[in-house]
């Protein structure tokens, strides 16, 4: 089953989780207009960052309206400055293809282990929450966040920071699910399948795939809730896979089909699409010709001042808060260093409780402006391999793997 069937008599709406007929309504599209004051500067060079507000789709609050159909909405980048872990109703959302199931007939809901094993599987969600519970933080984060940031532009969504976000993961381990098959020897790669389609006919279909070794090393999840919650529909309820430490895309929302491999798997979203140069932070020059790619993986560290804004005033002399999060990537967070002299010397900030190595890390320090005028406020996170953000930014035609690091102008007087 692909999709909600209208003529299967389980569906009845006693036993499903319906969404309501609001919700329904806005996933097919309906959005009320936001009011010009409902709009926010992402601040995008060299063409309009200007984007609504919306409070139009289902479970979701106040998001950046990046794209109606499918779904692109950013997270407010003054949310991060709440807390580490991202409230689910404003938790970023992005899919490729707009036919997307508006309800989910929970009884009925199965997940296929099937491919290269023992014992294919059909599972229900009780069978998932049967298996041992295991809970991870972990940032989801968008290959193409800040792409909107390139210099020079690339196509794609303009996404500024906001991309991205925190969660409490809880669900099962892959390695589990896969172990009840019985993955046979030679396999070769997992592929992910879900409830999304494509709009025409013939286009690609939205699968992901990782390496076997990559699929059972105990960390890769089926998460079936988010934050405490059930995951909001558009965040892939019932069911998510979770990469810790690798890009968003391998996230399968709405997960109905585990396939393991014996050979490469050479379909379009990981042979074609989400591809980055095979060289150091993705770089290359525009225009650049004939390096070799790679499909996406693994995120670098990053860090984000989320208590002042670009452009910010702060009294001359007086001493100042400076606080945002750091997240390390595919290793934990190791430091956070600021720098008040355009990068000649760094200090120390300081770090806010672990919940995690893939986590979100609160960090804060304090600042008094020396004197009147204008200063840049720059922050560098370390992770715990020792990687460390670039003073440049990359370039790479897709916009990919933006890690530079961040720096704001405040005024003080
Ligand atoms: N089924 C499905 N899963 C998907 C996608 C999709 O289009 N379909 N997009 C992926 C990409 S590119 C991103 S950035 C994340 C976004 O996750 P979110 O919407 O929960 O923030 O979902 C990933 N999982
Ligand atoms: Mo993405």
């Amino acid at each position: 089953m692909r999709s909600p069937d209208p003529t299967d008599p389980r569906q009845t709406s006693s036993r499903r989780q319906v969404l309501g007929a609001a919700a329904a309504a806005t996933l097919g599209l309906i959005f009320r207009p936001a009011h010009a004051q409902d709009a926010v500067d992402l601040g995008l060079r060299g063409g309009s960052g200007v984007r609504s507000l919306t409070t139009a789709f289902p479970q979701k609050g106040r998001l950046i309206l990046q794209r109606t159909r499918p779904p692109l909405l950013e997270t407010p980048f003054e949310v991060f400055d709440k807390g580490v872990f991202t409230p689910n109703d404003q938790f970023f959302v992005r899919w490729h293809w707009a036919v997307i199931p508006t309800e989910i007939d929970v009884e009925g809901y199965r997940v296929a282990v099937r491919g290269h094993v023992n014992q294919p599987l059909s599972l229900t969600l009780q069978d998932l929450v049967g298996l041992p519970k295991v809970e991870m933080a972990a940032v989801n984060q968008c290959s193409g966040n800040s792409r909107g940031l390139f210099q020079p532009r690339v196509p794609g969504a303009q996404w500024g920071n906001g991309a991205m976000g925190n969660a409490k993961w809880t669900g099962v381990r892959l390695r589990d699910v896969l172990d009840k098959a019985g993955v046979k020897a030679g396999a070769t790669a997992v592929r992910f399948n879900a409830l999304d389609e494509p709009v025409v006919d013939g286009a690609p279909d939205f699968e992901k795939s990782l390496a076997i070794d990559h699929a059972r090393d105990g960390e890769v999840m089926l998460a079936y809730l988010m934050n405490g919650e059930p995951l909001p529909l558009l965040n892939g309820f019932p069911l998510r896979l979770i990469v810790p430490g690798w890009f968003s895309t391998y996230w399968v929302k709405m997960l109905n089909d585990i396939e393991v491999l014996s050979g490469p798997d050479d379909n379009y979203w990981m042979k074609t699409a989400y591809r980055i140069p095979d060289t150091p932070f993705a770089n290359v020059r525009p225009g650049q010709t004939g390096f070799p790619t790679v499909p996406i993986n693994r995120m670098g560290p990053r860090s984000f001042i989320t208590n002042l804004r670009d452009g910010a005033s702060l009294p001359a002399g007086a001493e100042a808060l400076v606080r945002g999060i750091a997240f390390g990537g595919d290793a934990g967070v190791q430091a956070v260093d600021l720098s008040f002299d355009g990068g000649k010397s760094w200090q120390p900030a300081r770090l806010g409780q672990d919940e995690g190595k893939y986590g979100f890390r609160r960090w804060e320090t304090r600042w008094t402006p020396p004197g009147a005028g204008a200063a840049t406020i720059q922050v560098r996170c370390t992770n715990t391999d020792g990687a460390v953000q670039p003073a440049e930014a990359n370039w790479n035609g897709g916009g990919y793997l933006r890690n530079v690091i961040e720096s704001i102008s405040v005024k003080a007087g």
